[in-house]
């Protein structure tokens, strides 16, 4: 069945794998288990990953850089044709949120397993995206729409500092340039546009008030054909460097029951407004006073989409597949049950004691960590050479337990075994955040990352080892570490967690 807004469904037994690495092969189980033939595209720099081994076939689709193989619209569609292939799932990244590509795969009578292309194109112009969402009574940052120098000057001092100018057709903090003075908004407006220009083709900016300290969590969304959308809880995903997330998870450290169906139901809304179909992410920014705006609208699967798998039971690539076939979605809201903790790491070649650069080789050894509540998503295999072609992450380290002491205490030990050689890996980071008494506590916000964390320093042995002991304790009580150090308490002596911690060991 064909939409007018470009959405096309039908039971599809061949599908086109358009991606790579470990999200290809996540994909790839997904349809395997659900009887669905795969086909696999691959470049120069591919011909011996997982997924070409894996999928019921694989065809060579061009040279390694992206732009002559993933980022080719017509060698895809070409490859699902030849194969015979019925539906093509982007993934993420590449095509996955280009509108041309979803509608040039409807027009070629093969199924895009997203949203239609009206809605990915609407999502994508941020200002436009802004617009549609508060007409359906979504909460955005408060702001001015796009308009000319003078106008957005004159908007910016009605706002107040500090702002941020954006760049309508950016997103995930491309374009993005922070105003902490009015005299610097007229140099800042132009040097946003001539960026946008030439990075999108688009010098549209808009303004925004910068929210101080917020955090970043999104709601995780499935819609069906049938009118059917329902949200899949939160995901926190303010550890985040140069806009590139590192740690996720689910659910967040300072979301509550009532703050959560609230950010749903906006969510929902925001979903409903643009007739969306499938799987998206509404990212919303949280202050401390816990209101909560609406950023952008993520028209794919994320990254991050395991820790919301852990902890609600819901296998998210299966219910995409389905719903691309045009089944109503098995689920109600009320179905939707989160339990126990989610963390993920992701794991990216590059070297944390060296301004985290992307690190290329051979990998030499690749011994994953196993055990209860451990999950890894990866696309590598001792000899993959690790390219500067493709993003530096090359898997995905997820812990699951009961509290988020026990996922934190379980994500140490996975760390610890965790081996990759031949390329240097954010091991080491990863490590350092899960004894860090901030993260521990959960005080950190979009900022931490960046401004209050360092691979150099040690914590105070008693502030660490009193998170630490807090999370064993509450771990161990079947509690939150919150409820033993709340966020903020810096208690200098962790005695009083020592008793508890000896009578518990006993
Ligand atoms: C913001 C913001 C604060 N105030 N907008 C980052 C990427 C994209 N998702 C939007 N992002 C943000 N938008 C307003 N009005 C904070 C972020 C943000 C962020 C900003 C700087 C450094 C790291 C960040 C991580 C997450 C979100």
């Amino acid at each position: 069945m064909t939409r007018t807004d470009g959405l096309l469904t039908k039971k599809f037994d061949k599908l086109l794998i358009a991606n790579r690495g470990e999200i290809a092969m996540r994909i790839l189980r997904a349809a395997h288990e659900l009887g669905i033939e795969t086909v696999a595209v691959y470049s120069d720099a591919d011909r011996n990953a997982p997924h070409v081994r894996y999928a019921h076939e694989a065809y060579h689709i061009g040279s390694s850089p992206a732009r002559d193989s993933y980022l080719v619209i017509d060698k895809i569609l070409d490859v699902a044709k030849k194969s015979g292939a019925e539906a093509v799932h982007p993934g993420y990244g590449f095509l996955a949120e280009r509108a041309e590509f979803a509608q040039a795969c409807v027009d070629a009578g093969i199924v895009f397993v997203g949203p239609p292309a009206a809605a990915i194109r609407t999502m994508g112009d941020k200002q436009t995206a802004r617009e549609t969402v508060t007409a359906a009574g979504v909460p955005v940052v408060p702001g001015a729409p796009v308009g000319t120098d003078e106008e957005l000057i004159a908007a910016g001092n009605e706002i107040g500092f500090p702002l941020l100018v954006k760049a309508s057709a950016g997103g995930g903090g491309k374009g993005m340039r922070p105003v902490y003075e009015a005299k610097d908004l007229p140099d800042a407006i132009a040097a946003a546009r001539r960026e946008a220009q030439a990075a999108f083709g688009d010098g549209t900016v808009y303004l925004e008030k910068m929210i101080v300290d917020g955090r970043h969590i999104e709601i995780q969304l499935l819609a069906d054909s049938h009118g059917n959308t329902l949200y899949l809880g939160e995901r926190e995903c303010s550890l985040q460097r140069r806009h590139q997330k590192l740690i996720e998870e689910s659910p967040s450290f300072v979301v509550d029951e009532d703050l959560r169906r609230r950010m749903g139901e906006v969510a929902v809304a925001a979903a409903k407004a643009v007739d969306y179909v499938n799987a998206g992410t509404i990212e919303f920014l949280v202050d401390k006073e816990k209101n909560f705006y609406f950023l952008e609208m993520n028209t794919r699967l994320q990254v991050e989409h395991p820790v919301t798998e852990l902890v609600t039971g819901v296998d998210i690539v299966q219910e995409m597949l389905r719903i691309a076939r045009g089944r109503k979605l098995r689920i109600t809201q009320d179905d939707v049950q989160m339990k126990g903790w989610a963390i993920e790491c992701r794991i990216n070649a590059e070297d944390p004691y060296n301004n985290y650069l992307p690190s290329t080789g051979t990998i030499t050894t690749s011994r994953l960590p196993t055990g209860p509540g451990v999950r890894v998503d990866t696309g590598v295999f001792p000899g993959y050479e690790v390219t500067p072609y493709y993003d530096s992450m090359i898997s995905k380290l997820i812990c699951y337990g009961e509290t988020r002491g026990e996922a934190v205490l379980r994500m140490r030990r996975a760390l610890t075994e965790y081996r990759i050689m031949g390329v240097k890996t954010n091991i080491p980071f990863h490590q350092h955040m899960m004894d860090s008494h901030r993260f521990l506590t959960g005080q950190f916000d979009t900022k931490f990352v960046e401004e209050r964390f360092s691979m150099n320093d040690r914590e105070a042995t008693d502030h660490l080892e009193a998170a630490i002991l807090a999370t064993l304790v509450a771990h161990r009580q079947g509690q939150q570490a919150s409820q033993i150090m709340a966020p903020g308490e810096r208690d200098t002596s962790n005695w009083k967690y020592l008793g508890r911690w000896e009578r518990l060991r006993r």
